[in-house]
């Protein structure tokens, strides 16, 4: 990565107000600056980048509206913020072929990796037509065409269904000698999860085996209300690896294009066969935990400063100035997305609720 000096993510005074103690927990760490060399995205690539943020973003938003609006059930976590860190890492990935595993934060992973948003919404809406088939919610989002391994509830969940799915792709390709086998696993998960024991014992299996997987660490700072600086004794988690031999990077997560390359990286090392990278992504969600929560923890100066860091702008200002694109070209992106997001909840709204007499069905592989 080209990193010429770190950069503080939020001004010093919010770390040091003595009178303010959520922002006395959880100062602000330095992000490495990433300056990108010359024509590191081509105007189709930026393109395909700022469209997916912007359906994540946009998603997103109407899925508040509809919650709000009793069409959804259940714990819904919004993703609105976080978009370089998904457009970044699945976006260098092949799609449908490489594997992606999230957490109960997944709509935007699910929209990156391929899954349609009209299967996204209709999962949301509880109807047949979802892509767990109305029986998962917005924290099951599942695709085995899309090779998205699911949302997981449980904190950490994943971490060992990506770390197994990882294996599977090795052992295939160099015990059974099949060279189809070179899949790529992502693995989300945030700076909370990274405080559980399943994190660790993964690292080891998948250092000691040079698996082909990334965990990509969305650190956002926050684990519901629970400062990140409060809950761990190491706050920087890319270099929790080490222990391992583990490569760990940490990269602005609301910088894109940082993610992108960080992700390059370690796509390539893990096609190679050299194994898995940790990549810590230091980002910011720009709503409440859930839906359900009404945001009170966090201290408005540390969220004003972050909405200022937002990557959607800062994508969109670095393309039109590198002259990849105008104004007017991104603004006819918004307005198509809208209008695709629109379908979307009218396919949810008009599509049927699962029958019950298929009640039985999909609970195990056919
Ligand atoms: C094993 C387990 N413990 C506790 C919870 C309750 N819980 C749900 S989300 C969450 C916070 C996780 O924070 P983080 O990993 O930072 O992810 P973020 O929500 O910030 O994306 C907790 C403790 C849970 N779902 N699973
Ligand atoms: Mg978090």
């Amino acid at each position: 990565m080209t990193t010429t000096k770190k950069t503080k993510t939020s001004p010093s005074s919010i770390a040091q107000s003595p009178d303010q103690s959520a922002k006395v927990q959880n100062p602000e760490r330095t992000a490495p600056v990433f300056v990108p060399p010359a024509n590191f995205i081509t105007r189709e690539e930026g393109l395909v980048i700022y469209e997916d943020m912007v359906l994540g973003r946009s998603f997103e938003n109407k899925c508040a509206e509809m919650y709000y609006r009793g069409k959804m059930f259940g714990f819904v976590h919004l993703y609105n913020g976080q978009e370089a860190v998904s457009s970044g890492v699945i976006r260098a990935m092949r799609r449908d072929e490489d594997y992606v595993c999230s957490t109960y934060r997944d709509h935007v992973h699910a929209l990156s990796a391929g899954v349609t948003a009209r299967e996204v919404m209709a999962e949301l809406f509880g109807k047949s037509t979802g892509c767990s088939k109305g029986r998962g919610g917005s924290m099951h989002l599942f695709s085995a065409e899309h090779r998205l391994l699911g949302g997981y509830a449980f904190v950490a969940e994943g971490i060992p269904v990506a770390t197994g799915t990882a294996f599977q792709s090795k052992y295939r390709r160099e015990a059974l000698g099949d060279e189809n086998f070179d899949q790529v696993t992502a693995c989300f998960f945030g700076d909370g999860a990274a405080n559980n024991g399943q994190f660790f014992e993964c690292l080891n299996m998948a250092a000691l085996w040079k698996l082909p997987v990334i965990y990509v660490i969305e650190n956002n700072k926050w684990a519901i209300g629970m400062s990140h600086e409060r809950a761990t004794s190491v706050p920087e988690i890319y270099t929790k690896g080490a222990a391992f031999g583990l490569v760990g990077v940490e990269v602005d997560g609301m910088d894109v294009l940082a993610v992108r390359d960080a992700a390059q990286k370690a796509v390539a090392r893990a096609r190679a066969g050299e194994g898995p990278t940790i990549i810590e992504a230091l980002t910011y969600r720009f709503r409440g935990h859930s839906l359900a929560d009404p945001d009170e923890m966090r201290a408005k100066e540390e969220k004003d400063f972050w909405f200022s860091r937002d990557p959607i702008r800062k994508l969109a200002d670095y393309m039109t100035a590198q002259g990849l694109a105008t104004k007017e070209e991104l603004q006819a992106i918004d307005q198509r997305i809208d209008e695709l997001i629109m379908d979307a909840v009218e396919f949810a709204e008009s599509s049927p609720e699962p029958d019950p007499s298929e009640l039985y069905d999909y609970i195990f592989a056919d």
